[in-house]
């Protein structure tokens, strides 16, 4: 059964100039903290991307998502890095009338497997008040490896233990785009194991800076969060009130792209 619960990406390219090493992109923060605070009916997760702070770091150190023995200065700063811009998060959600409570993914996975107890408490806070706030980091696999796991991944973990009624991703972009020429905004995806996310225009752009995969990367999760039967909304975090609509009114009424929730063989886009 769907649970009455909003869970929210914050995309790094939102919450950061990406292309301005460790700023925080604090108009596009409060606007979001904002919404939050105005969104009283439903509980509400939130997750966030490392965007000039996380990913400036992991490219610095040479960090990846693959499990490695990486520079134990490098996984302290990359580390380091997401909290401070987490604090700014939290600062400006609290501002706003927010009451956000961080959870680090290292608490949330063990040997990159999620922790349902701690999910689902998670959820229990969401439920009182408490808005729960989550985001990308480096984290110990096993054995002295670690791993970048990327928010979005985060996202699917979630989605899977906790089937929210909303799964929302705000990136920077209006959603997926058929091509970058145009870039023409699909509205609809007729979500499916195997559509490979290349097929979309700003899924297949190459970012360096970015070291989990970018646009590519969330509609791979999303595709993986539909297919499970949640529906996922690809937002522009930039303007506030798409994330309003999406929280309030869903698939049907909302600017952006939404990916059906289907496990059919086969996908469609519109
Ligand atoms: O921006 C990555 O999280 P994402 C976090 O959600 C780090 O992919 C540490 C690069």
């Amino acid at each position: 059964m769907r649970r009455k619960l909003a869970l929210i990406k914050m995309g790094g390219s939102v919450v950061t100039f990406k292309d301005r090493p460790l700023s925080a992109n604090n108009a596009a923060i409060s606007g979001i903290a904002r919404v939050i605070s105005s969104l009283k009916e439903i509980p509400i997760i939130l997750v966030h991307g490392g965007g000039s702070f996380g990913h400036y770091w992991s490219v610095r150190y040479g960090m990846h998502t693959k499990p490695a023995r990486y520079d134990a200065h490098g996984i302290s700063i990359v580390h380091q890095s997401m909290i401070a811009l987490n604090q700014i998060i939290i600062g400006s959600m609290i501002k706003n009338g927010v009451n956000p409570y961080t959870v680090c993914a290292m608490s949330l996975i063990n040997h990159n497997i999620p922790l349902k107890v701690k999910i689902d408490q998670m959820y229990a806070m969401a439920r009182t008040g408490i808005v729960p706030v989550t985001f990308g980091d480096v984290i110990h696999i096993s054995d002295g490896k670690y791993s970048i796991l990327s928010g979005d991944v985060i996202m699917t973990f979630i989605s899977k233990i906790l089937n929210p009624s909303k799964v929302i991703f705000a990136v920077n972009t209006e959603g997926i785009y058929r091509n970058m020429e145009e870039k023409q905004t699909i509205h609809e995806v007729t979500g499916s194991k195997v559509i490979d996310a290349g097929l979309f225009g700003n899924a297949r752009e190459q970012t360096p800076t970015d070291i989990t995969g970018g646009m590519r990367r969330k509609v791979e999760e999303a595709l993986k969060i539909s297919s499970k039967g949640v529906e996922v909304m690809i937002v522009n975090g930039l303007k506030p009130e798409r994330v309003t609509q999406a929280v309030q009114f869903g698939p049907e009424n909302f600017e952006g792209t939404v990916i059906r929730a289907r496990s059919r063989r086969s996908g469609r886009m519109r």
